[in-house]
Order: C-alpha cells, then sequence, then structure tokens
C-alpha cells in the first residue's frame, strides 16, 4: 500500500508542472547550432517558443489584468506506460509528438499490492483531499482572451480549512502556505480552447510529508476550459539533467529508502531489494568504475539493517532506471537532447479559493 506514496509524489511531481516560474530566459535557440530555426520572421511548422524565439516570440501577460477564475482539479492523469504516454502530456519539442517520459519511469515502479493503479490511487487522494491542486485563469472576457494567464498552486492540505465538499463546484480551498503566487503561465483562450506556456515552473513534491520543489522548464498546459471547469487540460515540462540529480533523484532514493526500511517484503521494498540494491552497472553514464556489494553500490541486509538500502549512485547506476532517467527532448534544437520530458491530464471544477481562511 506504501506505493501510494510513491504514486502521490509522481503525480504531484507532474502536476507541479503546473506552478510556473515568472519567466525563463533560455535564448538557446538563437545560438547557431540550432538546427530548428529559420530565421524568417514566421512562426513554421516545428518551430516554437523554445527552439526559435525570434519567429515565435514569447507571449507576455499579467496577473492583474482581468478577474481570477478559480477551479480545483477532480481528477488527475498520469501515464503508466509508454503508451499511455503518448496521449497525456504536450509536445515540447514541436515535432509534432507529445513528450512524456514519465510513462517509461511509472512502468519500473512496482503495482501496489492490493493492485490498485497509480490512477486509481491518485483518484482517493483526491477525493479524500489528501491531494488539493488548484488552478486560476485570469481573463478579460469568455470564451476567448488573446492575452491571458494561468497559474496552478498546490492546495492547504494541512489545516483541513477547505469545506469537505471542496469538489462540488460550490466548494472552498486554501492555497497552501508554500505556494509562489507569482508564478504563471502567459498564452491565450480561444473559443474556450486553452493554449499557455512555455515557461519555467517549479514543481511542488510531497515526500513522505516532505515538502520540496523540483524545477520544470518549457512547460506548456492545453485543453478545454470554461468559466465552471476544465475538461482533459494537458500539462507538460521538462526536468534539466542538473535538477534531475540534485532534486528529482534524491527525491525518489529517499522515498524508495524509506519505503524499504519500512516494509522490506512488500512490493516496493521488494523491488529495491531485488532489482537496485547492490544492482550497479558498469555500462550506464558515469557508472564506469563502480563495483557491486561495496561503496555506493553497497548491499543492504533487511536482517541486519545498517543505513540505507540504496544511494543516489544506485539508482543513477540502475539499468533500469539510467535509460528512463535520460533527457529525451532536444528543446533548443541544437541536436543535443536536454530535457526529461514529464506530463498529466487534468480536470476541473469551480472552487473558492479562500484568503486565509474557508469560513
Ligand atoms: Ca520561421
Ligand atoms: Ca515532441
Ligand atoms: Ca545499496
Ligand atoms: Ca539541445
Amino acid at each position: 500500500m506504501r506505493t501510494k506514496n510513491l504514486f502521490g509524489m509522481l503525480a504531484l511531481l507532474g502536476l507541479a508542472g503546473w506552478m510556473f516560474a515568472a519567466c525563463s530566459d533560455d535564448s538557446a535557440g538563437t545560438n547557431n547550432t540550432n538546427k530548428v530555426c529559420n530565421h524568417n520572421g514566421q512562426c513554421d511548422a516545428g518551430e516554437n517558443t523554445a527552439n526559435c524565439p525570434d519567429d515565435c516570440p514569447k507571449v507576455q501577460c499579467s496577473l492583474t489584468d482581468g478577474d481570477n477564475y478559480n477551479y480545483i482539479m477532480n481528477k488527475i492523469q498520469i501515464p503508466l506506460n509508454g503508451t499511455e504516454a503518448k496521449t497525456i502530456g504536450v509536445d515540447l519539442d514541436g515535432d509534432g509528438t507529445i513528450d512524456n517520459k514519465l510513462g517509461q519511469i511509472m512502468a519500473l515502479v512496482p503495482k501496489a499490492d492490493d493492485g490498485t493503479t497509480v490512477n486509481d490511487a491518485l483518484q482517493t487522494s483526491i477525493d479524500n483531499g489528501t491531494i488539493i491542486l488548484l488552478g486560476r485563469l485570469i481573463m478579460n472576457q469568455w470564451p476567448s482572451d488573446d492575452v491571458m494567464a494561468a497559474q496552478i498552486f498546490p492546495g492547504d492540505t494541512t489545516s483541513g480549512d477547505a469545506t469537505a465538499d471542496d469538489l462540488s463546484g460550490t466548494g472552498c480551498a486554501l492555497v497552501s502556505s508554500t505556494a509562489d503566487q507569482s508564478l504563471k503561465l502567459c498564452g491565450m483562450v480561444a473559443n474556450n480552447s486553452l493554449r499557455v506556456g512555455p515557461d519555467s515552473i517549479q514543481i511542488a513534491l510531497s515526500l513522505s510529508g516532505v515538502n520540496m520543489t523540483i524545477s520544470l522548464d518549457q512547460a506548456q498546459a492545453e485543453g478545454t476550459v470554461h468559466e465552471d471547469s476544465w475538461s482533459d487540460v494537458q500539462v507538460g515540462g521538462g526536468i534539466t539533467k542538473e535538477n534531475l540529480n540534485n532534486e528529482l533523484i534524491p527525491a525518489l532514493v529517499s522515498w524508495l529508502n524509506d519505503a524499504t526500511k519500512k516494509d522490506p517484503t512488500g512490493s516496493v521494498g521488494k523491488f529495491v531489494l531485488d532489482s537496485l540494491d547492490a544492482n550497479c552497472s558498469t555500462s550506464a553514464e558515469g557508472c564506469e568504475d563502480v563495483t557491486n556489494g561495496s561503496g555506493d553500490c553497497k548491499a543492504w541486509d533487511p536482517q541486519n539493517p545498517v543505513g540505507d538500502p540504496l544511494t543516489d549512485k544506485e539508482i543513477k547506476c540502475s539499468s533500469l532506471f539510467a535509460a528512463a532517467l535520460k533527457p529525451d527532448v532536444d528543446i533548443d534544437g541544437d541536436g543535443t537532447k536536454d530535457l526529461l520530458s514529464l506530463g498529466i491530464k487534468v480536470s476541473a471544477v469551480k472552487v473558492t479559493i479562500g484568503s486565509g481562511t474557508c469560513q
């Protein structure tokens, strides 16, 4: 059952794709190694704000230009395998196909002991208020606004101040005290069709009670939005190698260690001890000098537990994870893959976002 925590973590990770940082200024698309941008002053097929900012300039928007429309997510889907990953998320590099390596990572994680899927567990968490994700559109008019802003915030799940019926369409919820409410994604709504981004974002990640932030680059969102609902809004972005090494992998390792130490024979514990612990591959990048059974790849004994089952190195050098955690998107068109893509699909209903309290 603890697998649910990992599900929740990975889900929140996807979710956070939504807490958009103010501005990214990655102008790598203008450098002379770019193989996509033709600099003809028009945003052509295959060109986008990330790989061709000269031809496809970023839309600027304001959090105060328009009225606030507030939402709470009542459904969140993440891809559980590579096939689903082709239908959930966004096309980050403009090549016409959705980019979402999250599906490949999720396919590696064992199923919960009771057979429920990640998305089942996620839905339970949404329904019982363990996960609250809020959205906001700042719009001048409906159903179209050619310059608008979108935001997503983690909701407050600790004070218990949200109304019990917060998913009813007339409920109330609060923004988490850790949310950065200045973050936004700029774009447009045309006949209820939302298209915002790309921009840098931060992900709220909740891991065994520890909250942390992971940064996503070039995040975008698109889908159908109305004054009182969102349906099937796709959200996606990419993790840089640096953020992968400094944020995501340590978070994953810490969660896996926690689950394994609590229950070495549960589905996650078995997976860790059978497939990851002391199972380093010297063919993975940066792992040429590892030795199984010693140093960073030493074996952990549940009968005589000393320290942690896994190190960061055991994930990086795992033949399973090494491929799944490799960047898959060449965002700036220079021929080198820079970002590990993640995406989710969400639906939402109207909510009141209380200021300080829902009373
Ligand atoms: Ca062009
Ligand atoms: Ca793509
Ligand atoms: Ca180990
Ligand atoms: Ca690149």
